[in-house]
């Protein structure tokens, strides 16, 4: 029974050189009927993926085929975005043929890395939650756990970012033009998803109470599956995301072509929004698409092993990331309900044993709520269950809460459905994503829920996958680790600790330092190219990379610029080490303010970057278009990491560990991750400054921050503010006005002001340490070594551990690697 799994290899040696040139030749023949040396980069890039495809494709029904026969325990995680970037190089890595590859490539003079960017990036994501949820697909599958995604494949991912005059402008990401080599549509898995209509109860020929609806439109839910292949370990999961098709059946019953559009273009586009949770009918729908057609799926999984539905928790657990497949809950339920006959009673036992969530946010407006009148209107049957649930638990709690606390944490709430609470109630975990954000969820967003089910909370510090993040993005530093530890960091990122027996070795340092200067230069060739900018390689590299929002502050740093550039203009001969600022960020299109941040920072930008007098002291560059692999370029050439964001409102944060990975120094308010990055490297290694979360909810209750106090008493916040209006900025006339406006007219929501001495003062060290090159270098070495601690394998097997209660592969026949 276990013999298959022996099988299973995947590493060095899987395929020789000259069998890859075979298949490939094999196959751009028969794709194209013509040679390898005449193809195009697009054909050859396609080519490849296929024979890719082709080399893990037996890894993959040997996968499952291993997971059915094992009965295992499986993860569903679901997630309305996912975030892969490009796929090739990664895939070649994982399957431990990127050499053998190249090499092949080499041989009819075609660099890899040229095919690799003719590869679109899969951006059905709008930041960190999306890129969490792709970099745990990574690890799930390299770590050889039986996971797998569920999400939706969007015609249009995120929008690519453009400037206009400074403007950011957005074009239609039509990732999907030339094909996607990597899917596989499966017809025959495809489902039926219901929507709208009219819903009642009747009595059944069996005399019970049967669930019965009449005019729902019905849609038909195509999976495309995407193989997710674990590193060197022959593991290959699936990420299956749904697209809408308008089943053949129904083509008569629409009653205009505007009518059909609704339901044509459910998944036409990503909603490009990563703060505001806007009550949209067709988010809804999507919502409720991709969980329906998700839940149908496992359900018809676990009734092929067919086990009694005692059994369910036992082989099945599904995660929800975010309240976005919230509706999980309900939808099981009715499945389970409607479908099975299963009691109300059992179908809840189970529904919570299986479901668990992660909430990634704090901030209120980000907290899922959607109108009764819609969730009736669209989704009638989700909500009379959502109803039922909500009645049980006001009245489960009952005479053991009192009243007030119930009315807070029950589900619907005036004419709200509240998304959280159903989570939270319907579930057996919720998790936050650093300690300090779980420690926020208990002690003030779900305080209540806390005091209800306290064994429920729980806390999971995001990861990074270090394969994306390291081995690929950054070969040379890869080398220098490979050269000085050995390679076993490639397998266990916390061997990354060996390097700190280096930390005093002059060679070991000097490489690190040449690594790194590498990866600059070939980043300011890129800037270069792209925006014309001429930047100094040998100058600091200080990066800001992340969704433009205002809590993250890109405000503040800009304010640091500015002060910086007055300074020069004032003092040519202050000891100012030559830097660039770099930023990368795209704005929800809807996000007024965080756009006008964009005009400023670029106009600002273009006033310094031609200023003589400034010369080389200060370069800023505003790339466009951020994204993954926009971060693969960015990420190694950092020196220095700017995790800013106010105390208390960054769940977490991922850059900041992709930037300490690859050596760059943070300079942090305590907020997120970034407080476990202080512990794991110490003070001296790293720039703390500004309120802590719990001076600025101190703020919040005494009610006693005046940001114009500190405009009247500080002159060079005066000064800089000034700047915003007095014309010292060309072309800034609305966004300067409106940001001092919101600085000093609506006091400053993020404290800005507050913290701008003790960020500039921050800044001042850290310019002045980087003067000390060995210094420098060997606080960039101690973060590389520190950085094994937030491996996303490490996470996921906490996830599986404690919350999915799901093993290995490998632990069930006893195989090790
Ligand atoms: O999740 C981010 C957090 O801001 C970041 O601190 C954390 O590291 C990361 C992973 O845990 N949250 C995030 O990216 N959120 C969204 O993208 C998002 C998208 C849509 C909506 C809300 C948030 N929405 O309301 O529709």
């Amino acid at each position: 029974m276990f013999q298959s799994v022996f099988v299973i290899k995947g590493g060095k040696g899987m395929i020789t050189k000259k069998q890859l040139i075979k298949e490939l030749r094999k196959n751009v023949q028969e794709m194209y009927a013509i040679e390898i040396e005449d193809a195009t980069e697009q054909e050859l890039f396609f080519s490849l993926g296929t024979t890719i495809k082709g080399i893990y494709n037996k890894n993959w029904q040997k996968t499952w085929n291993n997971y059915l026969a094992e009965e295992q325990k499986q993860v569903y995680y679901f997630s309305i975005e996912f975030l892969p970037g490009k796929l090739l190089k990664s895939n070649l890595l994982n399957l431990g043929i990127l050499e053998v590859v190249r090499e092949s490539l080499a041989e009819f003079s075609v660099d890899l890395e040229d095919l690799a960017a003719v590869e679109k990036d899969m951006a059905l994501g709008n930041g960190g939650l999306g890129r969490l949820a792709s970099c745990f697909m990574d690890a799930i599958a390299s770590s050889g756990l039986p996971g797998n995604g569920n999400g939706i494949r969007y015609d249009y991912g995120l929008f690519k970012q453009q400037f206009v005059d400074g403007y950011q402008v957005e074009l239609p990401d039509e990732w999907l033009r030339n094909g996607n080599v990597w899917e596989i549509r499966r017809d025959s898995k495809a489902v039926n998803v219901h929507f709208g209509g009219d819903v009642y109860m009747q009595p059944k020929s069996n005399g019970k109470l049967g669930v019965v609806a009449e005019n729902e439109t019905i849609l038909r839910a195509v999976p495309y599956d995407t193989g997710m292949v674990g590193f060197e370990n022959g593991i290959v999961n699936t990420m299956r995301l749904w697209s809408v098709e308008i089943p053949s059946s129904e083509e008569g019953k629409y009653r205009s072509i505007e009518e059909r559009r609704v339901f044509e273009d459910l998944t036409a586009v990503l909603y490009p929004d990563d703060s505001n949770a806007r009550g949209r009918l067709i988010r809804l729908a999507q919502e409720y698409f991709f969980v329906s057609a998700g839940i149908q799926s496992i359900i018809r999984y676990f009734k092929k092993l067919n086990h009694p539905w005692h059994v369910l928790s036992e082989k099945v657990a599904i995660h929800i990331n975010d309240t976005h497949p919230a509706l999980c809950i309900p939808e099981l339920m009715r499945i389970l309900m409607d479908e099975y006959e299963v009691s109300w009673e059992q179908a809840w036992d189970l529904t919570s044993k299986v479901m668990s969530y992660t909430n990634h946010t704090i901030m209120a407006e980000a907290l899922e709520k959607w109108p009764t009148y819609l969730m009736k209107r669209s989704l009638p049957r989700m909500y009379q269950i959502i109803k039922e649930i909500d009645r049980r638990y006001v009245v489960s709690m009952s005479g053991i809460h009192d009243a007030a606390l119930i009315e807070r944490t029950r589900i619907i709430q005036g004419e709200d459905i509240h998304m959280a609470n159903l989570a939270i109630i319907g579930s057996h975990s919720t998790n936050g994503v650093a300690k300090l954000h779980s420690d926020l969820l208990k002690a003030v967003v779900l305080h209540d829920f806390y005091t209800i089910y306290p064994e429920r909370f729980n806390n999971k510090t995001n990861g990074i996958a270090q394969r994306r993040w390291l081995q690929l993005s950054n070969e040379p530093l890869s080398r220098v680790l490979d050269e000085t530890i050995g390679k076993s960091w490639r397998h266990e990122p916390a061997d990354l600790k060996l390097l700190m027996n280096y930390q005093n070795d002059p060679i070991v340092l000097e490489k690190l330092a040449k690594a790194k200067q590498q990866k600059k230069e070939e980043l300011a060739k890129y800037i270069q190219e792209t925006t014309g900018i001429i930047v100094n390689p040998t100058a600091i590299f200080d990066v800001q990379i992340k969704r433009l929002h205002a809590y993250k502050r890109q405000l503040l740093n800009l304010l640091h610029i500015l002060k910086l550039y007055f300074e020069i203009k004032e003092n040519p001969q202050a000891s100012i080490y030559p830097r660039v600022f770099i930023f990368g960020a795209k704005a929800a299109p809807s996000y007024a303010y965080a756009k006008s941040i964009i005009k400023v920072i670029n106009e600002v930008a273009n006033l310094v970057n031609h200023d003589q007098t400034i010369g080389d002291k200060l370069k800023i560059v505003f790339l466009p278009n951020y994204n993954v692999s926009l971060a693969e370029k960015i990420i190694p050439a950092a020196d220095v990491s700017e995790q800013i964001s106010l105390a208390s409102k960054e769940a977490s944060g991922t850059s900041n560990m992709k930037l300490m990975l690859n050596g760059a120094i943070t300079i942090a308010t305590l907020d997120g991750a970034n407080v476990e990055i202080r512990d794991a490297v110490g003070d001296e290694n790293i720039y703390i400054f500004g309120l802590t979360e719990a001076e600025v909810y101190a703020y919040y209750e005494n009610k006693n921050y005046s940001a114009r106090e500190v405009y009247e008493t500080n002159p060079i916040v005066h000064r800089v503010l000034n700047a915003f209006v007095d014309g010292s900025i060309p072309n800034i006339e609305r966004e300067g006005q409106e940001i001092v406006d919101s600085l000093l007219l609506y006091n400053d929501e993020y404290f800005l002001l507050r913290d701008f001495d003790a960020y500039c003062e921050a800044q001042a060290r850290l310019n002045q340490a980087y003067q000390d090159a060995t210094h420098w270098q060997k606080c960039s070495l101690i973060n590389i070594a520190n950085a094994g601690t937030f491996s996303a394998d490490k996470t996921v097997k906490q996830y599986a551990e404690d919350i999915w209660q799901i093993e290995p592969l490998f632990a069930h026949t006893h195989q090790g690697r």
